[in-house]
This record gives C-alpha cells, structure tokens and sequence, in this order.
C-alpha cells in the first residue's frame, strides 16, 4: 500500500531540555552560536570571508531580515547579527541536494523527516522533475523544465487558473521581470508572503497616510524622545534593531515594550560590536514593559487615547498638537466622539494589566513629542489587525508625531526584499495608474481584474478553480494555515513549481507533476551574457542599495531568478515583445525599464552604484498627506476585539524560535526563552496548569476550536512561562495545522496566526 505523504511536521519529540532565561542578549553567546553554524554548515575560513562581505556597502545583502544599515561607519565583521549568520550559513552549506540524493529518497521518506531534517539535506543543484504517479524526482534539463511549464499554463482555460506566488528574498530585477511575465500571461494572480505578514499594516496606512511602508529612517532613532516596540521580538528578528534601541537611550530617550512575552531582547542588550562589554552587565533598553494579553492591544491604545484626551480636557493644549490636527488631518472630532462609546471599565480586563501601569505609558507619551511607533507580527496577525494599526496612526497624529525627525510610524517587516517586491508590483490587487505604466513601458494590455491573495489562492486550488501553482522561493506549505486543507488544495494541482535554493517541505506536497527549479543565492556570483551582475534590494526604510554575492555558485546549473523568469517567459509568451534575454545578459536593462516604469527611480543605475544606495520619495516623512482619499492623515474608529473564551480555552499565538527563519529550521534551542533541542512545546502560565490540574513537560494534544469546527495537532509538552492568564504560544510551523483557514483579518485578508482560540488535552484522554 502506498504511504501517506506528510504535510505536517512529524510529532516526535526530540528530547526537551529547560534551562535558564539569559539576562541579556547578544553578547559573547551570540557570536558563539553564530560561529558555530558556520563553521558547522560552511567551514570557518570560507564562513569569516562571507561574514567580512556580510552588509557592507560592496557586499551582499543579509538574506535574513529587512532592517536597514548604517549609513555611515561599518564596523568590519561586524554587521551582522547572530542570526544573519546563521541565514548566511543556511546558503552556504556544504551540503548538496542532487539527482542521486532524490534517486535514493522517495518523496514519501523525505515527507516523514522533520523540517530541520529535510532543511539541512542542503542546497538544490539540479532542475529536478517529479513525472505523474511517480516517487522520485528525476534529473531535468532546463528547457525540458520550462516547455512543460509553458505548455501546461497554456492549456489552461484562462490565465487566471494560474497562482504565482513570492516570498520576500526575490530581488527588485527578478521581481520586476516575474510580475512582467504573470501580467504578460494575463493575469494578476501574484500572492506573497506579505498577505500573510504586513498586509495589515500596509492596509492600515495607505488608508490613514497614504502610504504603505513606515515613515521612520534609522536616523531617527538617535533622535526619538520615546520608542514604542509592539507585538515584535527584535532580540531574535531584529537583532541589529537593538542598536538603534541603544542609541535611542544613550541619547536620554525611553522605551515602552508591550508584548505578552518579557522577550529578552527587549530587556538587556550588549552591544556585539564592542567585545570590551560582552562581560559587563549588558544595558537596560526597556522603561516600562506592558504585559498585555494576546490581541489585548486595541483596548490598551482606546485607553491610553482615553486618557490622553481627559487630560487634554483638563488642561487644554497640554497634551494634544492641536495645529497639527488642523492642518493635516481629517476625521478628528468624529473620532473623539467614537472613542467616548467606550468606558475604560470594559476596556481595561481585555487587556490584562492594571490602570496605574497604562497611566504611566500615557504620562511617557504626554510628556514627549518626538515618538516612534514600532510594531511586527504580534500586532498584525489577528481578525482586528487593521485596527491595531490605525488605532497606533490615531496616537501619533494626535501629538503631531510623524513627519519630523526622531518620529513616525516604523512597521518592522520580515523577509530582507518583502517591501522591495511590492514596490516592483509584487501585488495581487495593483494600483490602475501602476498597470497603465507597464503597458506604456511593454505595449501589452495589462488584466485589470485582482487577483488571488494567499489565502483566496488556497481556496481556489480547493475549488479547482486554480489548477497550477508557481512559487518564486518561499515554503508555500508550511507558512500557511490550515495544513491540512492546503494540502488537500495543492495537491489537485495539475502542476506545482518551486523555485528554490533548498529543499522544503512545498516540494514533497506536490500537484499531479511537480518541478524543482534551483537558483542561486545573495551569497553567490551570478555571471550573465554582459559579464557580472549585481543584484538591488529595498529595505524595510524604503532605502534602494546594491547586493553582489562573493562566492562561486553552488553548482553549475543553478540560473538566477531573473534568468529563471526570463526562460519561463520565453517559453510561455507567445506574443510577447519584450526582449527577455536582453534584459537578463545585462540587469542594467532591466533596471532601466523599472526607472521608466515606477516613480521614484530616476538615474536608478547611477544612484544605486553610489555606495550606501538612495532613499525612495515617502510622502508621510515630508508630512505630505495628499495621496490618501480625503488628501489629509485620516483618524480612524476602530473596534477592540475580545474574543470569548469559554473556561477550559486559551488563546493561542504562533511564534518564531531563536533558532529558526519563518519555516527553515537552523536548530531545535529557543535559547532566549531556556528552551533547547525541542520545537514541540507549549507555553502556559503556571496558574492555568494548576487550574486545569497541567504539570510541567505534561505532554498535551491541541484542539482548535472556530466557526463550530475543531482542528488537531498532537503531542506537545508544556513548559510554564511568564505569559499572562489564558494566553499560550506554540512554534509555527507545527501548529499551522490549528490556524482555520477562515479565520482571517478583516479587509487584509491575514490568517490571524496570532489569535487561534484552543483546548488543551492530557495525551491519555480521548480527543
Ligand atoms: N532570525 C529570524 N529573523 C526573522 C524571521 C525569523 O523567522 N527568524 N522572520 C522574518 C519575518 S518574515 C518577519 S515577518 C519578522 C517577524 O518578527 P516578529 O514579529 O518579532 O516575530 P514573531 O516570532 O512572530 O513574534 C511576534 C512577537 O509578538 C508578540 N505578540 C504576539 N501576539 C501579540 C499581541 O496580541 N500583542 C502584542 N503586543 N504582542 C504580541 C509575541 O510575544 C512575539 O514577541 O522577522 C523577520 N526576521
Ligand atoms: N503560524 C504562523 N504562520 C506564519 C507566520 C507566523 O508568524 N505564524 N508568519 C508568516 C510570515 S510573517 C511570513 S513572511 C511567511 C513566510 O513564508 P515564506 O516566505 O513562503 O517561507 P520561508 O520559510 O521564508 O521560505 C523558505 C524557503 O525559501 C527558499 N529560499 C531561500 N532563499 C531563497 C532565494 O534567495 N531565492 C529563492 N527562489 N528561494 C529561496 C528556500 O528554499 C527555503 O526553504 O510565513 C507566514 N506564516
Ligand atoms: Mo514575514
């Protein structure tokens, strides 16, 4: 009989071990572990030449997060963090995926191994094929690989059975050319993972500011009176974050952390780049940390905004920046008037915390002007995120906070190019003036018709409304909800095509035929017709630079994405009048028709050739508000969501561990939060297990519980932590399978990752 596949992680354990939460973080540990990935993965002297090349303004860009770099000084070996080694290490590896590797494994026995497992096997060095009813995939040449793809996206009924996907490493040239080609082809169905990460907040600030991205520059952190960090563990995602947080300080500035974890970053840092303060006692980055319940935030903001405003009352002009408001915004009286609808009484228990601790956070931002909001994935993943942000947009326009130096808004995004893709048209829903310009560029008619975010993709496939699914990089099956469900969905496909630097989980769970197209790395050369190419990339502050990789491609079939792209367009496109391999023998090309394509790249070949790149126009940081529909910052009436819990329910939040990228898996520690060589665990507070008679390292089986329907996921342990009553957090991907694939955010369309109401099981009891 034939074995299932497996979509989900496998549910053995690995043996826990709990040790002690550290004081601070980064420090000497931090470049320890770092030190030892690489030499593990890559070998210490080629691993310190890669990290000598690792975001300094001729070198590559880190492949993990998208936090900017100084403009100024780099310190030499120094800027990258622990993790950012370790993302560099995951592309470097010595280990090779290749044809013998997937003759010796079936599909099925790679399916059973664990996401640590199958990421470790290493990079892809072939194109590899994976026939109809077969078990192995097979060796492929390259223009094998692209007529089937060509020939089955042409068969289609219409264009728009097709789903291209994108995570957030794709570059600006290659990013450029793929929507090209998908528009070519006819049709915007362009999901990414940004439906799945920042969607909300990009919603939540077009709407009230007029544009999708943060205002702040890294500068303005070494001028801010008071930093707010919320639902965002910078320790492990953000680790060069903490410097700016430092500067923030040692310029007198305070910072408010509000997060439902003490998350160590966020406590005590020493700085990596100074190894003489690796001993010491590390500095104290948080003022005041607000111990808020999971999705507790809007109710918190209503009340500090509730407060703000009686003391406004009280002494007028004391707290509100009342020229601001008049000048530059809309909607204000309506929404003092909305926020009166509702009493800090009903509010405060949503939240968790005491009223004397909120009045200290409102007295911080009373008393400061230039303040800077900072937020990530703990403010965007629930049914209420658009709220959430709008509710945080609300704050600062009442202090006049944005627009000036050390001000503004500071949504800190994921993957190092997520933002640059949306600013190439990496978006299923395009702006009309955005196509117009690609149709003047490329003499096409552009489809007008939005297409499938990630979640309506999903449910496309289900419908077989969708019958084919590209991914330009990502881990489509593992990043999102409902596991099992989008198993089911994918695997109707009649073909599926990863295009990837490693083996992942979305190449075992497959359509009818399936391809893996293997590409080349940031770390590594990419040599074209014209000679040597760089590559340009947009981080998470709107700042355009240059990443050249330094090492020899991994094997000598690997193509770049924008060649990859090139050889799908060719093969597909018909009618196409775009010159394809012109483009790709020399990136200058492609870049010259992103100049004459999108606004704000004008001399994009010369400035990005300056070191350090240039910045793109933001309108919110020139206090510019016009592009929004009433051509002012809008105030929003937004809606805390309190999500009723029946006795024996818990909220659940799906984080990330130190030790892990989105779903690559670097090592099995969560070493900021005492956890090592496990992923399957969950965290409780201890007066809940003693209420629900729980013991510690009890092992647990997982229900969730939405719309009437319940989902499960099996065998964790529990581990007791500092997490307020009702509030759990388990790993993703492990627990995707419990994230309903309706439950989403409303007008963004985000799986709310964040809120997933569950039941908690001894294992001996019947589910
Ligand atoms: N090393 C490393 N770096 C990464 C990544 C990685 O996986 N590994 N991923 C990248 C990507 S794509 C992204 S999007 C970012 C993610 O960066 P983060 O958003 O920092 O990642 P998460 O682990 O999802 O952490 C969410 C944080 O929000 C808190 N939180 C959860 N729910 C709530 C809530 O309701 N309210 C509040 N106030 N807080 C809440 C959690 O306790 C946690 O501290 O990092 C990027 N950088
Ligand atoms: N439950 C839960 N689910 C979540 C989240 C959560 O917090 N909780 N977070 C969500 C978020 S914020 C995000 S951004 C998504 C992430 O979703 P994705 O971006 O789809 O997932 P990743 O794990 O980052 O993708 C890793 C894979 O990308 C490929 N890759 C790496 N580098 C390159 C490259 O340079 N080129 C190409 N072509 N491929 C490359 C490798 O094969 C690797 O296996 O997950 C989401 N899913
Ligand atoms: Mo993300």
């Amino acid at each position: 009989m034939e074995k299932k596949i497996q979509a989900q992680p496998p549910t053995k354990l690995t043996g826990i071990q709990l040790a002690e939460i550290p004081t601070s973080a980064v420090g000497v540990k931090a470049i320890t572990s770092a030190m030892s990935h690489i030499k593990k993965e890559v070998g210490l002297v080629k691993g310190i030449v890669l990290l000598k090349n690792l975001n300094q303004k001729n070198g590559f860009d880190c492949p993990g997060c998208a936090w900017p770099d100084p403009d100024a000084k780099r310190a030499f070996l120094a800027e990258y963090c622990e993790n950012g080694a370790k993302a560099v290490a995951e592309e470097a590896t010595k280990n090779k995926v290749s044809p013998l590797f997937f003759a010796t494994h079936s599909v099925q026995e790679l399916s059973v191994m664990s996401d640590y497992e199958i990421g470790k096997s290493g990079r892809i060095t072939h194109p590899m094929y994976l026939p109809e009813g077969k078990n192995h995939y097979e060796e492929i040449s390259w223009d094998a690989a692209f007529n089937i793809i060509g020939k089955t996206l042409n068969e289609l009924k219409s264009p728009h059975e097709a789903i291209f996907y994108t995570s957030g490493r794709t570059s600006n040239e290659a990013a450029f050319l793929y929507q090209l080609f998908v528009r070519e082809f006819g049709t915007n169905n362009l999901p990414d993972c940004s439906n799945m990460c920042h969607e909300s907040s990009g919603v939540a600030l077009s709407e009230t500011l007029g544009i999708g991205k943060g205002s702040v520059t890294l500068d303005d952190f070494s001028h801010a009176d008071l930093v707010i960090v919320m639902g965002q563990n910078p320790g492990t995602n953000h680790p060069r974050m903490l410097t700016a947080l430092s500067q923030t300080k040692k310029n007198g500035g305070k910072i408010i952390s509000i997060n439902p974890l003490p998350e160590v970053g966020l406590r005590n840092y020493k700085d990596p780049q100074n190894p003489l303060k690796w001993m010491g006692k590390g500095q104290n980055l948080t003022d005041l940390f607000l111990q808020v319940k999971i999705n507790g935030d809007v109710a918190l903001l209503k009340i500090i905004l509730k407060l703000m405003k009686s003391k406004e009352n009280e002494k007028p002009n004391s707290v509100f920046n009342h020229q601001f408001i008049q000048e530059k915004t809309a909607g204000f009286d309506a929404f003092l008037e909305d926020l009166d609808s509702y009493t800090i009484e009903e509010l405060l228990p949503q939240t968790g915390l005491s009223l004397s601790s909120i009045e200290k956070a409102t007295t911080l931002i009373i008393q400061n002007e230039r303040i800077i909001v900072c937020w990530a994935m703990g403010l965007t993943q629930h049914k209420n995120s658009v709220d959430n942000i709008r509710e945080i947009v609300n704050l600062l326009l009442l202090k006049g906070s944005i627009g000036k130096k050390g001000a503004g808004t500071c949504p800190v995004r994921g993957h190092s190019n997520v933002q640059g893709d949306r600013t190439m048209g990496i978006w299923e829903k395009p702006k009309e003036a955005f196509l117009k310009n690609l149709e003047r560029v490329f003499s096409f008619s552009a489809p007008k018709k939005h297409g499938y975010d990630v979640v309506s993709a999903i449910e496309a496939m289900d419908q077989k409304k969708a019958k084919v699914f590209i991914g330009m990089g990502g881990n489509f099956i593992s990043a999102t909800p409902d596991t099992e469900f989008t198993a089911k969905a994918i695997q109707q496909c009649s073909l599926t095509v990863q295009i990837s630097t490693k083996l992942n989980r979305s190449h075992l769970i497959h359509g009818k035929k399936a391809l893996i197209l293997p590409c080349l790395g940031r770390s590594e050369k990419d040599f074209q017709s014209s000679g040597e190419q760089f590559i340009t990339v947009e981080n998470s502050m709107g700042v355009v630079h240059q990443s050249k990789g330094h090492l020899m491609p991994h094997s000598n079939q690997l193509l770049s994405e924008p060649a990859i792209v090139a050889g799908l367009a060719k093969a597909t496109l018909q009618n196409t009048t775009t010159d394809w391999s012109g483009m790709v023998g020399n990136y200058d090309f492609i870049r010259e028709k992103i100049e004459a394509t999108i606004p704000g790249f004008q001399n994009y070949n010369q400035r990005v050739r300056i070191p350090g790149g240039f910045a793109l126009p933001n309108n919110a940081r020139e206090n510019d508000f016009t592009p929004t529909a009433s051509r002012k910052a809008n105030f929003s009436n937004n809606k805390p969501s309190a999500i009723p819990l029946k006795d024996h329910q818990f909220l659940m939040m799906t984080i990330r561990t130190h030790d892990q990228y989105n779903t690559t898996i670097y090592g099995l520690n969560d070493r900021y939060r005492g956890v090592l060589n496990e992923r399957r665990i969950i965290f409780m507070n201890p007066d809940d297990m003693e209420q629900h008679g729980l013991q510690k390292l009890d092992k647990v089986n997982l229900t969730s519980h939405f719309n009437g329907e319940e989902r499960h996921a099996l065998g964790f342990l529990i581990v007791p932590y500092d997490i307020p009553r009702q509030c759990t957090a388990t790993y993703f991907p492990e627990t995707n399978v419990l994230v309903p694939i309706k439950s989403k955010a409303d007008i963004s369309n985000t799986p709310t990752s964040k809120t997933v109401v569950i039941s908690i099981a001894k294992e001996t009891a019947n589910l």
